[in-house]
């Protein structure tokens, strides 16, 4: 894909994450993510690409804008063909209390290089480019932890392991502990969570559990940038979550418990990954709105093909940019 596409890409997170960052604290999870569309989806429409959203906010009947299959970008007929991920805001709920690590995020790939991931549960292993090859999602977690350990010249009890905090992950934290591990429990948003194990500086070195699925695939495009190591097993908890599976083309059981390696879930190395801070974040700053209608953000952006990682810094001015102030209007946040 074109270089130039990397820097276009910035733009889409980036007037998503404004967009969104008016709702910060405001208890709407509902109106912050519908802003980050509006941004997101208008942004994406100066974009001169043949865009596919295969991740996106659910399927047609349940989401008017960037639902699964919409078509977006301004680019010629068969010119420029990308797949699309999209999370307008990752982590609704940290929004809504104006808590730390939402992002506005964004993967793209040449068609057919994204896996078509089903809204379901997945299970999911991270980590860092030195511990690339060292896991594996099917083996024990001690296993799995004294193999990254080793990658990172660590002992296990300098390890971090990063795990969403729910229920659901009790036996997984009772045996991290029982390893001797350190863990670090976030409350929402598990794209930050895995892409910060690509990140040495922030002190986490691997993220274990299950979180979404869509959510695996864009921060997989991420990993595969960073050349960090991901692996994925849906899990889908109700017959409707099996149908999904079933409709993408997970028939079987085999097809559907399959393990999911970096390359299923992100095809070649030809990809995009874009994220902008919402509210404050380990990795990335949030929008800081500077008075007289100027906001900044922080972004990052990555690129696959050449592993090129940039973190950019705007000023913007919101009463000089349309787009924005349509978006912000709308939402009367303005
Ligand atoms: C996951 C995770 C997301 O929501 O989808 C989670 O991948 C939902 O989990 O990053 P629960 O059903 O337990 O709330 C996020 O944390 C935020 O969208």
């Amino acid at each position: 894909m074109d270089r130039d596409l990397a820097m276009e890409l910035v733009r889409v997170t980036e007037t998503a994450a404004l967009a969104a960052a008016g709702y910060m604290g405001r208890g709407d999870k509902i109106g912050a993510d519908q802003a980050a569309v509006d941004g997101m989806r208008k942004a994406f429409s100066s974009l001169s690409i043949c865009g596919t959203v295969v991740i996106g906010e659910g399927e047609l009947d349940e989401a008017p804008m960037l639902y699964i299959g919409e078509k977006v970008g301004c680019g010629e007929a068969g010119i420029r063909e990308v797949d699309i991920a999209v999370d307008p805001l990752e982590g609704t709920t940290l929004i809504a209390k104006g808590l730390p690590n939402a992002i506005a995020v964004v993967a793209m790939a040449p068609k057919g290089c994204l896996l078509h991931a089903p809204d379901t549960y997945m299970n999911k292993i991270a980590v860092g480019p030195k511990a690339k090859g060292r896991i594996d999602i099917k083996a024990p977690i001690s296993q799995n932890l004294t193999a990254v350990a080793e990658a990172l010249n660590k002992n296990i009890g300098d390890l971090t392991v990063i795990v969403q905090d729910r229920p659901r992950h009790d036996d997984i934290i009772r045996q991290i502990r029982e390893a001797g591990a350190r863990i670090k429990l976030f409350s929402d948003g598990d794209v930050a969570a895995a892409i910060a194990t690509g990140f040495e500086d922030t002190g986490v070195d691997i993220l274990l559990g299950v979180g979404g699925a869509p959510e695996g695939v864009i921060a997989a495009a991420a990993l595969k940038a960073m050349g960090g190591d991901m692996q994925g097993i849906l899990q889908p908890m109700s017959p409707e979550e099996f149908e999904r599976c079933r409709q993408l083309g997970f028939k079987t059981d085999e097809e559907i418990y399959k393990v999911l390696t970096l390359d299923d879930l992100v095809k070649g190395t030809d990809c995009l990954f874009a994220a902008t801070g919402i509210t404050q974040g380990d990795l990335l700053k949030g929008v800081v709105h500077k008075g007289n209608g100027m906001a900044e953000t922080h972004s990052v952006v990555m690129r696959g093909e050449t592993g090129t990682i940039r973190f950019v810094t705007a000023i913007h001015r919101l009463d000089k940019t349309n787009i924005l102030q349509e978006v912000l209007k709308k939402h009367r946040l303005v």
